[in-house]
């Protein structure tokens, strides 16, 4: 294979890609069937369908709901802790939502890139498999009789594939509403803050005083003392949701007869500053776990409008958070690749039972096999990552370890895109032959031949 002359890195060829045009229509035009039956809904398809069959395959599992599923158990230990703490649990809406309980309700802008088609499945132009719980605030907000509310769901997101990204993974969106009318509001602020049972984790968070500023708005329609004293509510609920999880991973651990150092180092966490659409101002937080910083949890003090929308009185305001909940199973339970929660394998399932944090044990590592596409685009063509990744699962499913971008090059006189991706190829619980990984590779050239006139280099 050629070595490129221009080769950006990935990362900044994904970033690349995504504010660009993608996709012709012609592509999925006769793939789909003219309707898609899920939940007893019978959706019409169109031009914006691009949900393949697998996917919706795996809108079935429910792994949340499955008490002796690492997903299901972890579900339950944070509900555990949240129980005599005012909040309702959610955990059974359905994954299709509309454009306007995912997005726009939200606020998200028109050209926001969630939107497009190379990053979120669509049933449809109106209908689409929710790309995070967020989508259900609206009605819980107008449901719910307690200060708050939890939702746990799965959610679903066109994405690359490797070890920690999964097409579809589960959120868990926790709320909390107050009105400003209650008497002695602030004090009632500081009297539920004190309520909320004391971690000894270590916070790095430089703007804990002062949470808002210009690039971090607080909204007009509260005071500054009641911004901070919210967001301080905000901050304390999910350590407290933090600590509770990593330490029964750390006793489990110990239990386990680990000794591992990390295990006696007090558990750490900063804040960030984030921005989502809905939200104002905005944090992250991040635990710092065997030595990295990992992104657990986006939230912020929600804008009033969706508080309106919601149909909720102008007195209302609040706080909301996601959290992810597949990275944390993994560390919490050991398991090596996010694929391995959606294995039917009873060698994997019998290893879990309802309330414990058992230490997955590997039951053998099979060999992937590699193999690269290299093809030259035509013209004017683009051609998106996910797009690749798509037509990769679509044929391997869960045999595809990872799909990496790893050559390209423009060609200095016909000016000619040429792309090499490689995929590895590997399967949890069996060997691969070359054979058949053969046949599954022609369907992905062939996809890619079809659909975007790509020339096989
Ligand atoms: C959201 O999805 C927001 N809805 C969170 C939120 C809720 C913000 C309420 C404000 C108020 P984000 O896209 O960052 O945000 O995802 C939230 C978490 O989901 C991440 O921190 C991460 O832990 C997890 N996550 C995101 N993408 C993936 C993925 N592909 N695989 C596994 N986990 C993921
Ligand atoms: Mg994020």
């Amino acid at each position: 294979m050629r070595t490129a002359k221009i080769v950006p890195l990935v990362t900044s060829l994904r970033s690349r890609l995504s504010q660009l045009p993608v996709w012709t229509a012609r592509a999925y035009s006769t793939k789909y069937p003219q309707e898609i039956q899920l939940d007893g809904q019978s959706y019409k398809t169109d031009e914006w369908t691009n949900v393949p069959p697998y996917i919706l395959e795996l809108t079935k599992r429910q792994l949340h709901q499955n008490p002796n599923h690492p997903i299901g158990i972890l579900r339950d230990l944070i509900q555990s802790n949240f129980k005599d703490l005012g909040y309702t649990f959610y955990n059974n809406f359905k994954p299709a939502v509309t454009t306007v309980e995912n997005f726009d309700i939200l606020g998200f802008p028109q050209d926001h890139p969630g939107r497009s088609k190379s990053d979120t499945y669509y049933l449809n132009k109106t209908h689409l498999l929710r790309t995070h719980t967020s989508a259900h605030e609206h009605e819980c907000f107008l449901d719910c009789k307690t200060p708050g509310y939890f939702i746990t769901a799965d959610v679903y997101r066109r994405d690359e594939i490797d070890r920690t990204h999964y097409p579809a993974f589960h959120q868990m969106e926790g709320a909390r509403i107050w009105s400003k009318d209650t008497p002695n509001f602030e004090e009632q602020l500081v009297k539920d803050i004190e309520s909320i049972p004391k971690t000894n984790i270590i916070v790095e968070d430089p703007v804990r005083d002062a949470p808002t500023h210009p690039g971090n708005p607080k909204q007009d329609y509260m005071t500054e003392k009641q911004a901070q004293l919210i967001s301080i509510h905000l901050k304390k609920t999910i350590e407290f949701l933090v600590h509770n999880v990593f330490e029964t991973a750390r006793e489990s651990a110990k239990l386990a007869g680990s000794t591992e150092p990390y295990l006696n180092e007090p558990l750490k966490v900063r804040w960030v500053e984030a921005y989502f659409p809905w939200t104002s101002p905005s944090f992250e937080i991040e635990v710092w776990w065997k030595g990295e910083w990992l992104e657990c949890c986006g939230s912020g003090i929600v804008n009033q409008q969706v508080l309106l929308n919601a149909g909720l009185t102008d007195d209302k305001l609040g706080w909301a958070f996601g959290i992810g909940l597949d990275r944390i199973a993994m560390l919490l339970f050991g398991i090596p690749d996010i694929r391995l929660f959606w294995s039917l394998d009873e060698r994997f399932s019998l290893q879990f039972q309802q309330g414990k944090i058992a230490t997955f044990v590997p039951y053998s590592k099979y060999p992937g096999i590699d193999r690269d596409i290299s093809f030259w685009l035509p013209g004017d063509s683009v051609l998106h990552e996910n797009d690749v990744m798509e037509y990769v699962r679509s044929h391997a499913g869960d045999l595809a370890e990872s799909v990496v971008l790893i050559d390209e090059f423009v060609h200095p006189k016909t000016g000619k895109k040429s792309q090499c991706y490689r995929i590895n190829y590997q399967s949890m619980d069996r060997s691969l032959t070359r054979d058949e990984i053969n046949v599954i590779h022609s369907k992905v050239e062939n996809d890619l031949v079809d659909n975007f006139d790509v020339s096989i280099r």
